[in-house]
C-alpha cells in the first residue's frame, strides 16, 4: 500500500504540474478575429451572395460579427478586403483578351462559375470566373458601413488582397499560388497572436482558404460558421471537410465566449 500511496502522490504532482502549465499557457494566448471581405460587392454589389447558387445573404453576417466584437475581448481584429485591379484575372470580362493563355487556345463560351486553366508566364493557375467585383477604390469595394471598425491601430488591422492582376487571392494570407504573402501574417506575429477566429464572406472561398492557411501557419484556428455565408452548397461542403483536415475547428458564435 505504501507503493500505491507513492504512486498516487506522483500522479497528483503530475496533474498539478500540467494544470499550472495550462494556466501559464493560456496567459500567453492572444486572440484575433479575422473579418473576411465584409464588403458591399458580396452583400448587395456585383457578387452579392444572394444571387449565387446557395442563395445566402451576406448582410446577415454583419450583426453577428458586431455582437462578437462588442462582447468578446479580442486582442486584435483584422479585416481583409478583396481589392482587385480592373484587369484582374478572375473577371469573366477579362478572359477574352487573356485567351492566348488558355490551355487549348480555343474560344469557349465561358460562363460565371466556370474554372479555366491559365498557362501564360504570369498566370499559372486554375481560375474560377467571376463577374467583375471589388474593384479598387470603387464604392462597392468598401467595408460595410454597418460593420464595426475603427482606424488602423495596435488592435485594428486592415489588409487588401487580390491586387496582382495575374493571380487571385482567396486566402487573406497568400495568393492562390502561394508565391506571395499579404502583410497579415507579419501583422499577427508582431502582436503575438496565437488563436484566430475567422468569419465573413464567403465561407467556401475566402473564409475557408484563410482558415486553412491560418491552421497551416500554426495558429489555433476556428471558423465561426454562423458568422459566415457561402456561395455554393457543394463547395461549402468540400471546404468544410478541407478545413477540418487541416485542423480548423468549426464553431458557432455562441461558442466563442467559452474559448476567449
Ligand atoms: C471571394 C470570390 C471572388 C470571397 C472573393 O471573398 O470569398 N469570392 N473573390
Ligand atoms: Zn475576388
Amino acid at each position: 500500500t505504501i507503493r500505491l500511496w507513492i504512486l498516487l502522490i506522483i500522479i497528483q504532482i503530475y496533474t498539478i504540474q500540467s494544470n499550472t502549465q495550462k494556466v501559464d499557457d493560456s496567459s500567453n494566448n492572444v486572440y484575433a478575429l479575422l473579418v473576411i471581405d465584409v464588403q458591399y460587392c458580396f452583400i448587395n454589389g456585383s457578387l452579392a451572395l444572394k444571387n449565387s447558387p446557395a442563395n445566402q445573404d451576406g448582410a446577415e453576417v454583419v450583426p453577428i460579427i458586431n455582437e462578437l466584437i462588442k462582447t468578446v475581448p479580442f486582442d486584435v481584429i483584422a479585416y481583409s478586403l478583396d481589392w482587385h485591379p480592373k484587369n484582374h484575372i478572375s473577371f469573366i470580362n477579362n478572359t477574352i483578351y487573356r485567351n492566348q493563355y488558355i490551355l487549348n487556345g480555343q474560344y469557349q463560351d465561358y460562363k460565371i462559375g466556370d474554372t479555366i486553366t491559365y498557362t501564360g508566364p504570369e498566370s499559372r493557375t486554375d481560375q474560377v470566373l467571376w463577374a467583375a467585383h471589388c474593384v479598387q477604390n470603387t464604392d462597392e469595394a468598401e467595408l460595410s458601413d454597418d460593420l464595426i471598425h475603427y482606424p488602423a491601430s495596435d488592435k485594428y488591422v486592415y489588409v487588401v488582397k487580390g491586387t496582382d492582376p495575374d493571380i487571385d487571392s482567396y486566402s487573406a494570407f497568400y495568393d492562390n499560388n502561394k508565391l506571395h504573402m499579404t502583410p497579415l501574417n507579419d501583422e499577427l506575429k508582431k502582436r503575438n497572436v496565437t488563436h484566430v477566429f475567422v468569419a465573413g464572406l464567403a465561407l467556401d472561398f475566402c473564409v475557408g482558404s484563410t482558415a486553412v492557411d491560418a491552421a497551416d501557419l500554426k495558429y489555433k484556428t476556428y471558423v465561426i460558421k454562423d458568422a459566415s455565408r457561402g456561395v455554393n452548397d457543394e463547395t461549402i461542403k468540400t471546404k468544410l471537410i478541407e478545413m477540418k483536415q487541416h485542423g480548423v475547428k468549426i464553431i458557432e458564435s455562441d461558442d466563442v465566449e467559452n474559448i476567449v
